[in-house]
């Protein structure tokens, strides 16, 4: 592979929440990879990243939690960045949007597609707000998908089916501000009109060829990514405001631009341009020898993602004429958690920051977890049980194993010196073959986005070294000292596989790498070396070693698992009002308090109680429904709601008269309406 030149960015997360399992497995640790082995391959490359700290995800949040936008960015950006820093994410700048010269950037770049007329500035109706007085786009506004028809779409995206969206396009639209149906007001933005980039585009995706030169081989990108740029393009590119009036955000540098700023689509993937330029000013760079020539640009991100990345952005690279435009886009499928989405509203996640706090010395493990489910064609699933699963038959029965089986019989026979080889039987051969030809197809799925893959084949040179110690059997032939010579071999063999396999774990497992290297006294940074069959030469001491991966147990998975359960929070999913009814009929209910004084069990039933309960004016029976919920001896005493007039009815032989009024939550729990003041028996509710 010649040596290439690359900038690789990874999806700026929004700075209104921590980084969840999901993010890591679909954007942060694939691109982690992809650079780690670039680097190990002498490509001169750039590792882009920061956090996106604009637009109605931030307000949104910031009104949530009750302070200031700029205190939740704040917030967040430390919580996200020190999440990386300790995970290990190799970024080479970890920027923000909020930096003045991010705002600089995007204004400059804002004012140059506008002079050359690359915008139209159009008046239009727009959904209002009048509680608020705000505009509504983005985020502030929900309703239906038109598309999928699932509710809760944003007025840019719908976050099921990935869609993009524009706020007219939703149905049932609602403010997210004060929940009510906006109105329709005046207001004027600049608009890209998209409709004039189709025809390139199309050929740009689907042929990888800009103005007829091959640019990217479209045979790379995931089919999800050409597939869902095509069904936006093939469904007819419309123009998309670039402005919106709110006043977080970056102020639109033009005359008219008073109270608005930029669209945080517009302004976010800038911040990867701002990003490299802060850190070309650090370290003595040209920030443009990253975003143009012969460069290549790939995107890291989630499937929500695509069309801002693949589209729009570069729509914009293209109109501003000198920059790159994106080489790939590798677009990850979503990560599911034990059978569930992900969610922060429900809090279903499990969060980096917390992961990395509970369990600092099971970094890689988490990595390759991660990499081995990770979502890179279709949606996948992380669970606590498969995490122990790979770790205990993959990490610790497979590498470790190997790991620390040739260490400790090289110091057991040799005292830690790597033996002088006899003659290379045939299956020696094979094993060496195989050996040189594995980074070789580790390489080839790198370089294809296939890193799951690619991981795999690094588990099969550990494979192929226990397979090999297995067959040969190394300890029993010691026993005979004529068998001396071949014990010396197996043994060099085995040791070439682990410095080896120290080389092509870096990209993947880097810490385990560097422990590897410790122990075998051996470093190479380089992929080249790779495949190598002397690269621990007879002679060469190594160090000493122990277990790499402890086997994790069934209390661990519990234990996380309660941990995840506990902290749920149950979405309240309730019925939709039920048809109006008149104060008449409302009055001809007689809803009083009662005092229970008698509860038991009815026979064979096992979710009602029969109860005796003190209504002021009579003590009656009544057959409730809540035996799951309350035992007979905690509710005698309880002063609850009652139906009076309800007409008696016979339930399991018992006949009832009334019911009891429950309180019901979103997980079918049961509670008591109590009088909140210590009000008795025979008050009336009305
Ligand atoms: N902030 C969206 C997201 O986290 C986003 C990416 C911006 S990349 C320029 O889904
Ligand atoms: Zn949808």
């Amino acid at each position: 592979m010649s040596k290439d030149k690359f900038t690789v960015t990874a999806a700026l997360p929004y700075a209104n929440g921590p980084l969840h399992l999901g993010h890591v497995a679909g954007v942060y640790l694939p691109s982690d990879i992809f650079v780690r082995f670039l680097r190990m391959n002498d490509h001169d490359v750039a590792f882009i990243c920061g956090s996106d700290e604009h637009g109605a995800a931030i307000t949104l949040r910031a009104k949530k939690e009750g302070i200031t936008p700029k205190e939740i960015v704040d917030k967040y950006n430390g919580i996200i960045s020190k999440a990386f820093t300790d995970f290990g994410i190799s970024f080479d700048v970890f920027h923000r949007t909020s930096e003045s010269i991010h705002h600089e950037t995007a204004q400059e770049f804002f004012k140059v597609l506008d002079e050359k007329g690359h915008f139209t500035k159009e008046t239009s109706e727009q959904y209002y707000d009048e509680e608020y007085n705000q505009f509504l786009a983005d985020r502030y506004i929900t309703g239906d998908c038109p598309n999928c028809k699932s509710p809760n779409a944003y007025g840019d995206q719908c976050e099921k089916c990935g869609s993009a969206l524009s706020p007219n396009d939703l149905i049932n639209p609602k403010s997210t501000l004060s929940g009510k149906t906006p109105v329709m007001r005046e207001t004027s933005h600049w608009y890209l009109p998209m409709e004039r980039h189709e025809e390139w585009l199309r050929e740009w995706i689907k042929e990888g060829k800009l103005d007829g030169v091959q640019q990217h081989d479209p045979s790379k990108w995931r089919n999800q990514v050409i597939g869902q740029c095509m069904s936006w393009i093939d469904g007819g590119l419309r123009p998309r405001a670039m402005t919106r009036d709110l006043d977080w955000g970056v102020k639109v540098p033009v005359v008219g631009g008073d109270g608005k700023v930029l669209y945080v689509w517009l302004d976010a993937p800038i911040g990867y341009i701002s990003a490299t330029k802060q850190w070309a000013l650090d370290n003595n760079k040209d920030w443009k020898d990253y975003w143009t020539g012969d460069r290549k640009l790939v995107h890291f991100i989630g499937k929500d993602n695509i069309v801002f990345h693949a589209v729009i952005f570069p729509i914009l690279l293209k109109a501003h004429e000198d920059l790159i435009l994106p080489n790939n886009v590798p677009a990850s499928e979503f990560l599911n958690l034990e059978g569930d989405k992900f969610s922060t509203s429900r809090n279903w996640a499990v969060w980096l920051h917390e992961y990395l706090a509970a369990h600092p010395t099971k970094i890689d493990e988490l990595k390759y977890v991660l990499t081995s489910i990770a979502p890179e064609t279709k949606d996948s699933e992380f669970t606590w049980e498969e995490f122990r699963a790979r770790i205990n038959n993959e990490l610790a029965d497979n590498l470790g194993n190997f790991v620390n089986r040739v260490t400790v019989l090289t110091q057991k026979y040799y005292d830690g010196i790597v033996p002088t080889p006899g003659e290379f039987t045939a299956t020696d051969l094979e094993v060496i073959a195989e050996m040189k030809a594995l980074p070789q197809r580790i390489s080839d799925l790198v370089y294809a986005y296939k890193l799951r893959d690619a991981q795999a084949e690094v588990m099969n040179l550990s494979r192929l070294g226990n397979k090999y110690l297995a067959e040969t059997e190394p300890w029993k032939m010691v026993k005979d000292p004529e068998n001396a010579e071949r014990v010396q071999t197996i043994m060099y063999i085995a040791l070439q596989i682990t410095a080896n396999l120290s080389i092509v774990l870096q990209p993947f497992l880097p810490s385990t790498a560097k422990i590897l290297s410790t122990f075998l006294k051996f470093v190479s940074t380089h992929w080249e070396a790779a495949g190598g069959n002397e690269l621990l030469p007879n002679g060469h001491t190594i160090g000493t070693s122990h277990v790499l991966f402890e086997k994790i147990d069934e209390q661990f998975v519990a234990t996380e698992l309660e941990k995840l359960n506990a902290s749920k929070v149950v979405e309240p999913i309730f019925d939709a009002q039920k048809a109006e009814t008149s104060f008449d009929d409302f009055t001809k209910m007689d809803i009083r308090l009662g005092t229970i004084l008698e509860a038991e069990k009815v026979a064979k039933a096992d979710k009602l109680l029969k109860l005796l309960v003190d209504t002021g004016i009579d003590k009656r029976t009544i057959v409730s429904g809540i035996a799951q919920h309350y035992s007979p001896e905690e509710v005698i005493g309880k002063t609850v709601t009652v139906l009076m007039n309800l007409a008696p009815r016979t339930i399991r032989g018992v006949e009832s008269h009334g019911m009891i009024l429950m309180a019901e939550n979103a997980n079918g729990e049961l509670s008591f309406v109590s009088p909140e003041k210590d009000f008795k028996a025979g008050c009336g509710v009305r």
